[in-house]
């Protein structure tokens, strides 16, 4: 897939504010810092576009790029600088674990892992809440120019060690540089399929199929999403 435009779209601070559901969504989520931003900008190949910064739990809002008129990329405000209890770190954002559960229209949640560090219980915790609510995901390691390929290497075999430990079947595993702009083909490639296999839930002509006023009207663009991410997590589901 090319990318022919990436223009920033709307910030939203909880789910009731996001726009209408009509485009399927790309969500990137991971520990603030871990590298999103910078990510996102390498997908769209547009810097700037996403706002990168040294400061941790900078992006507070859901921030929504729309990406050749046809699919949206949202920027998730990172987790691990909301300050709760310990006990409570699921509810790493209320309004974030929100979108994520509710959004009828998202296809595939980016989970993303800092590759220069060994497993953080704040990223097995996340991820195993994703599995939990049937959220369909993949794994993206960032920063993979930041540690040396051995080591590198070595941190995702111990992190998928760890996830073995409750899930079957591990979850796709990619790994990215957003200084050595490594990985953007394989990521886009993923971004395609996932939205072939929407398209095909949810056709474009869903209401002119169903012309006799008689039978059961087409279902809200909602509800055609919430079945393609049904079949979505089904063919995703890592466990
Ligand atoms: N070495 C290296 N640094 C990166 C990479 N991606 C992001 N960074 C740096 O990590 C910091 C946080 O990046 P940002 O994209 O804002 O992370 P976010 O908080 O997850 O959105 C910034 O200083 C970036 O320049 C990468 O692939 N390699
Ligand atoms: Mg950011």
């Amino acid at each position: 897939m090319d990318i022919s435009s990436a223009t920033f779209f709307r910030s939203a601070p909880d789910l009731d504010s996001c726009p209408d559901e009509s485009l399927p969504e790309f969500a990137f989520i991971g520990r603030s810092n871990v590298g999103k931003s910078s990510l996102l900008n390498i997908i769209a190949g547009q810097q700037g576009l996403a706002r990168v910064s040294a400061t941790p739990g900078f992006t507070k809002l859901i921030n929504m790029f729309l990406m050749n008129k046809t699919w949206r990329l949202v920027d998730l405000p990172g987790y691990g600088w909301a300050h709760v209890a310990r006990h409570d770190k699921a509810k790493f954002n209320q309004a974030v674990a929100h979108y994520l559960r509710n959004r009828p229209n998202l296809c595939l949640v980016f989970a993303l892992v800092d590759s220069s560090l060994p497993p953080q219980e704040m990223d097995l915790e996340f991820v195993e809440w994703l599995a939990d609510n049937s959220i369909p995901f993949v794994l993206v390691f960032t920063k993979t120019d930041k540690a040396k390929p051995p080591e590198v290497q070595a941190n995702i075999a111990a992190f998928s060690e760890r996830i073995s430990e409750w899930c079957e079947q591990l979850p796709e595993i990619f790994k990215c540089s957003a200084v050595a702009k490594h990985g953007r083909r394989e990521l886009l490639g993923v971004i395609a399929a996932a939205m072939a296999e929407y398209e095909a839930q949810t056709p474009a002509d869903a209401d002119e199929a169903l012309p006799d006023a008689k039978l059961p009207q087409a279902s809200s663009p909602g509800a055609r999403g919430r079945d393609a991410r049904g079949t979505q997590a089904k063919s995703r589901r890592p466990w």
